[in-house]
C-alpha cells in the first residue's frame, strides 16, 4: 500500500472512548496498538477461573467478566474485556475492548487508567485511518463509516452501508481495470497485427469513448448521492401570512411553528429534518417578506434572504385565495433564476381566479401546485414535485456516488480522458497517449486510496468524531 510510505505510520497503543458522550447502557474504552493485550490485562482482570493461556494471557477473541481495578487496587467496575489480536481486528492491530457500564465520569476514569497503563489517546478517527493504513478499508469505506453513523434516513443509511461494504471500491476498481487494460492494449499493440497504427487509433477511441460515458453516468448520479447522504436545503419563502408556517407543520405532522392570522408572526428561521421517502429534507420557515420599520422584523427579514441564497430548492408560496400582490409579484420576479417552486396555498377557500395564468409568466406549469396546509389537499402532489426536483426520477441505487471529494476526482478524470481523447483525434502519435492515461490511472486512485496523498488523508479522517 502507497498510502504507509507516504503517511508516518506508527502503531503505538491508542486508547478513547468508543461509545457516544452521555450516559447509556453500556460504554466501551477502546485500545489499538502494540501492547494492547498488556494494557488490557494491567487494568482488568477477568474473574473466577477463566481460561488463560500457559503465559497468563488472555485468549484471542474471547468474552471475559470481570472486574477493572483502579490505581489504589479499588474496583472502578464490573466489565466485559475482550482482547482480539490484530489482524483479525477492526484497525487490524492487536484491540481490546472494555465493556463498562455507560456512566461519562466512570468511563472516563476507565480511560485514564488506560492511559496511565501505557496508552496514549487517540486522535479524532484514528482508529478508522489505522484500518486505513492497514488494509481492511479503502477510503471509500473508510468514508462510509462516518456516513452511516450520520445516516440520516433509512435510504441514506443503506447507500452508505453498501458503500461500506465495498460497492463504490468494486466500482472504482473495475473502472481503473478498464483503464490499465487499454493502457496494457496500447503500449503491447497485440490486438493490431497489421496496419498497427490505424486499428490501434480505432481501438483506443473506442476504449476512451466507453470509459467517458461510464464516467458520465457516475457523474449524472451524484448530484442524487450527495443529497441523500446530506440533505437538502428546502427553504420556504413567501410575503407575510401566506401560509409558510403553516404549510412548514403540515409538511413535519407537527405543530412546531407558530401560527397566526397576524402579518409577521415568524421572526426568526426555524429548521427541522423530515424524511421525505428517505430524502432527508431540511425544511426552513423564514419571516415574511415586506417592507417593515420594526427592528427585529426586519432582522428576520434579512435572514430570510440569506436563507433563500443558501437554498438547494426554494419553494416560493403565493396566497391562492387573493389576487396576485404586488410584493408576490416582485418576488416572483427577484428569485425568477432560482427556478422556485411556486405554492399556491390555502386551497381550500374559494381560488383566485386567472391566478396560474398570472404565474406563467415567471415560472413553467410542472413548477406550480396548490396546497391547502389545512386540510392536505395538493400535499402528495407537492411532495412529489419536491422529490422530482431534487433527484428526479434518480432511484436511490447501491454505487450511487455521494461525496463532493469523488466527484472531483472523477470530474478531474473525465477531463483527462476527454483531452487525450481530443489529442489523438487531432493526431497526437499513440505512444504518447500512455503517459496521458497513466495520469489518469493516479487520479482515479485517489478516490479508493490507492494514491491519495498525505493531506488527503489526514483530512478524511479529521473529520470523525473521537473514538471512531
Ligand atoms: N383556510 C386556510 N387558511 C390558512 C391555510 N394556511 C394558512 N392559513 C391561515 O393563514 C394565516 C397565516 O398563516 P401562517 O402559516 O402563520 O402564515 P406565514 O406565511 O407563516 O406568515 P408570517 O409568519 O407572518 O410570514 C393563519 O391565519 C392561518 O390559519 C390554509 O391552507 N387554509
Ligand atoms: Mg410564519
Amino acid at each position: 500500500m502507497k498510502s504507509e510510505e507516504k503517511l508516518q505510520f506508527n502503531n503505538d497503543a491508542i486508547a478513547a472512548i468508543a461509545t457516544a458522550s452521555g450516559q447509556g447502557g453500556i460504554g466501551i474504552v477502546r485500545i489499538s496498538g502494540a501492547g494492547a493485550q498488556a494494557i488490557l490485562q494491567k487494568v482488568f482482570r477477568p474473574f473466577g477461573a477463566a481460561e488463560i493461556d500457559e503465559n497468563g494471557e488472555m485468549l484471542s477473541h474471547r468474552v471475559y467478566y470481570g472486574k477493572i481495578i483502579g490505581s489504589h487496587g479499588e474496583i472502578l467496575d464490573r466489565a466485559i474485556g475482550i482482547y482480539m489480536a490484530g489482524p483479525k481486528s477492526y484497525t487490524g492491530e492487536d484491540v481490546a475492548e472494555l465493556q463498562c457500564h455507560g456512566g461519562s465520569k466512570l468511563l472516563q476514569a476507565v480511560l485514564k487508567l488506560v492511559l496511565q497503563s501505557g496508552a496514549r489517546l487517540a486522535t479524532p478517527g484514528e482508529f478508522t485511518m489505522r484500518a486505513f493504513l492497514n488494509g481492511k478499508l479503502d477510503l471509500t469505506q473508510a468514508e462510509a463509516v462516518a456516513d452511516v453513523i450520520d445516516a440520516k434516513t433509512e435510504v441514506s443509511l443503506s447507500l452508505s452501508q453498501a458503500q461500506l461494504g465495498g460497492a463504490l471500491s468494486q466500482q472504482f476498481a473495475d473502472i481503473e481495470q478498464d483503464l490499465l487494460d487499454l493502457i496494457a492494449s496500447i503500449e503491447v499493440g497485440i490486438d493490431f497485427p497489421e496496419d498497427e497504427d490505424a486499428l490501434s487509433t480505432e481501438f483506443a477511441e473506442l476504449g476512451l469513448q466507453k470509459l467517458m460515458t461510464r464516467l458520465d453516468e457516475i457523474l449524472q448520479g451524484a448530484r442524487t448521492g450527495r443529497i441523500y447522504r446530506e440533505g437538502l436545503r428546502c427553504v420556504l419563502l413567501g410575503e407575510v401570512n401566506v401560509g409558510k408556517s403553516s404549510l412548514f407543520n403540515a409538511l413535519l405532522d407537527q405543530e412546531r411553528a407558530i401560527v397566526t392570522d397576524i402579518a409577521g408572526t415568524t421572526r426568526d428561521t426555524i429548521e427541522e429534518y423530515i424524511d421525505l421517502d428517505g430524502i432527508p429534507l431540511q425544511l426552513i420557515d423564514t419571516a415574511g417578506l415586506r417592507e417593515t420599520d420594526e427592528k427585529v422584523e426586519a432582522l428576520g427579514i434579512e435572514r430570510s434572504r440569506k436563507q433563500a441564497e443558501a437554498a438547494q430548492l426554494l419553494l416560493l408560496l403565493i396566497d391562492g385565495s387573493r389576487a396576485l400582490s404586488e410584493e408576490s409579484k416582485a418576488l416572483l420576479y427577484e428569485y425568477q433564476t432560482a427556478e422556485p417552486l411556486v405554492v399556491l396555498t390555502k386551497a381550500d377557500l374559494p381560488q383566485e381566479k386567472g391566478l396560474e395564468k398570472e404565474l406563467l409568466q415567471f415560472v413553467s406549469q410542472e413548477k406550480i401546485c396548490a396546497i391547502s396546509a389545512q386540510n392536505g389537499t395538493g400535499m402528495q402532489e407537492l411532495k412529489e414535485l419536491i422529490k422530482k426536483s431534487s433527484v428526479g426520477v434518480d432511484k436511490p441505487r447501491e454505487g450511487l456516488i455521494n461525496n463532493i471529494r469523488h466527484e472531483q476526482a472523477l470530474f478531474e478524470v473525465r477531463h483527462m480522458l476527454e483531452d487525450a481523447y481530443t489529442a489523438l483525434m487531432s493526431g497526437m502519435s499513440i505512444d504518447l497517449l500512455g503517459i496521458d492515461l497513466m495520469n489518469a490511472y493516479q487520479k482515479l486512485g485517489e478516490i479508493t486510496g490507492k494514491t491519495a496523498g498525505e493531506e488527503v488523508i489526514n483530512n478524511i479522517f479529521s473529520k470523525f468524531c473521537l473514538g471512531k
